[in-house]
């Protein structure tokens, strides 16, 4: 079973890659050993579950050939047919809609031709950030701009990001903080209403601290990047599978180019994350 503990969108792309079939171990010495034959994985059923399900809620993906402007009538027709009522649409990312029902429904809604799989909703947990103790400064900026040891103390650049859009979907940002030099604007925020005046503000801290990584003018690597908070975290370090692909859903129809996307987050292995993060590569 595979683990995800961090997951970035720049990185997930190297996790797309597929694994290798076959392994052989223990061929240099003595008689030979047989090859272990890894089976192929077996097809995945329309109804899929997660490791740390979120009861009662689900994730219904459909046929990816939907029509955009089709979904909110298919949703209905689906939930009219077998209960309950889509909360979520998402249209871009991926093709379907969130959904609060019993197992039951979520299964009956599965066995739907129009309907490529439901995932039970899972639990997101934010990457536990580790502070270290580095003499002159941040240990990862100086390491960021070489590939060999020893460190240097120093961290070279010939570009700033000037003009790159990074979209940080997390727990939003600290929009006015000095670092940011006003660059930092408010993108998306699945829990605050837009006319809300802290609309895209970080209230626990993470996604200040990731933007600060990312495009901080003292700390950061691209310290001139436009920088827009995608608030898919509260102010607790939760928040659910169904939410975060609200925001990657958010971002792959509204991102400007170029464009890049980091999502600093631990989840269990899903389809909908992993379907929602491979639309928007191509897309940032
Ligand atoms: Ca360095």
């Amino acid at each position: 079973m595979r683990k995800i503990s961090t997951l970035t969108i720049v990185l997930a792309l190297f996790g797309l890659m597929l694994s290798p079939l076959f392994e052989r171990i223990g061929h240099s010495q003595g008689p030979s050993t047989p090859p272990i034959v890894t089976p192929p994985p077996k097809p995945k059923g329309k109804f899929r579950r997660v490791q740390s399900p979120i009861p009662n809620q689900y994730i219904v993906v459909l046929d990816q050939n939907t029509l955009g402007s089709d979904i909110p009538s298919v949703a209905a027709d689906l939930t009219r047919a077998n209960g309950g009522a889509p909360n979520d649409i998402y249209r871009h990312a991926i093709k379907g809609f969130s959904i609060h029902v019993v197992e039951a429904v979520a299964i009956a809604i599965s066995r739907d031709s129009r309907v490529d799989y439901v995932e039970e909703d899972g639990k997101v947990s934010l990457a536990t950030t580790q502070t270290i103790t580095y003499p002159d400064g941040p240990w990862g900026l100086d390491r960021s701009d070489q590939r060999s040891l020893p460190l240097d103390s120093a961290y070279t650049y010939n570009s700033n990001g000037t003009g790159v859009n990074v979209y940080v979907i997390d727990t939003g940002i600290w929009l006015s903080h000095q670092e940011f030099g006003g660059r930092a604007r408010a993108g998306y925020d699945y829990f605050r209403n837009p006319a809300d005046c802290l609309y895209g503000w970080d209230c626990a801290g993470h996604g200040s601290h990731v933007a600060g990584i990312i495009g901080g003018s003292t700390y950061g690597v691209a310290k001139n990047a436009t920088l827009y908070s995608v608030r898919v975290f509260d102010c607790s370090p939760a928040s659910t599978t169904s939410i975060i692909a609200a925001g990657i859903d958010w971002v792959t129809a509204n991102h400007i180019n170029p464009a890049v996307a980091n999502m600093s987050v631990g989840a269990s292995p899903s389809d909908v994350l992993d379907t929602a993060t491979r639309n928007v590569l191509p897309q940032v």
